[in-house]
């Protein structure tokens, strides 16, 4: 197959994470859109897209950006549940956004299934001084979970790149083999068919907006 045939997916990507750890400091980083809302929670959810390519392969990540709660069991389920990646954060100089973090796995693996792919993300690396956790024991409990890991600086630009191509190169290598296939692994296989005219329109505003010839896009939802 030639890399042009490569189909184009549309891949669900979840953050997930306490309040105030970076969530959509990060999804603004990453989709290129200003942080004028800066220091404002989210409410609601807001979306953020952008295309990757990775080895030819064109993912149109749909970046869902929940609110942070304090507890887990807070967020509903149907955030995550069809997720086939989740960036979970937490904050690197609050100990308090580390614990927990532990059940949050567990709980995305029972809800999203076992192929999900989960990174975990400390972010605020920049506040090197203020730091609670260091990089080797964040590091060490995703070995634990069997999870990916990296460190970030939302505010610096640092490594924001890396954490969501990392996480888009994990999900290709599960597209190729064929552990995610479906809407209900967070991937819709994208109609485009190169030289055909015009990608299919979904009815799902979401899916529609990063249908869009656009490599980077976002819109809000308030619920
Ligand atoms: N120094 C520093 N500050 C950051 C970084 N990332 C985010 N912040 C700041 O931390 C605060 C909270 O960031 P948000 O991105 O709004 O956090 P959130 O996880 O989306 O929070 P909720 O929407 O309430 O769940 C803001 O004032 C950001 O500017 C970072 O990497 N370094
Ligand atoms: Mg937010």
């Amino acid at each position: 197959m030639l890399i042009s045939d490569l189909p184009t997916y549309i891949v669900s990507i979840v953050m997930l994470g306490n309040s105030g750890v970076g969530k959509t400091a990060l999804t603004n980083q990453f989709v290129g859109r200003e942080s004028n809302t800066e220091a404002l929670p989210t409410l609601g959810i807001e979306y953020g897209f952008r295309t990757v390519s990775v080895q030819g392969m064109d993912l149109r990540l749909r970046i869902l950006d929940t609110c942070g709660q304090e507890r887990f069991k807070a967020i509903p389920p149907q955030y995550y549940r069809r997720a086939a990646g989740i960036l979970l954060v937490y904050d690197v100089t609050n100990r308090h956004d580390f614990w927990g973090l532990d059940e949050w796995v567990d709980k995305i693996r029972d809800i999203a299934g076992a192929n999900v792919t989960i990174m975990v993300v400390g972010n605020k690396k920049d506040l090197g001084g203020r730091r609670e956790i260091p990089y080797d024991e964040g590091r060490a409990f995703a070995d634990r979970k069997g999870v990916s890991f990296i460190e970030t600086a939302a505010k610096d630009e640092f490594s924001v790149e890396d954490a969501f191509t990392n996480i888009s190169i994990e999900i290709r290598d599960k597209i190729d083999r064929q552990l995610l296939r479906n809407e209900s692994h967070g991937i819709t296989l994208l109609e485009s068919s190169k030289g055909e005219g015009e990608p299919r329109i979904y009815n799902d505003s979401a899916q529609k907006a990063s249908s869009l010839e656009l490599s980077k896009f976002y819109y809000v939802e308030r619920v």
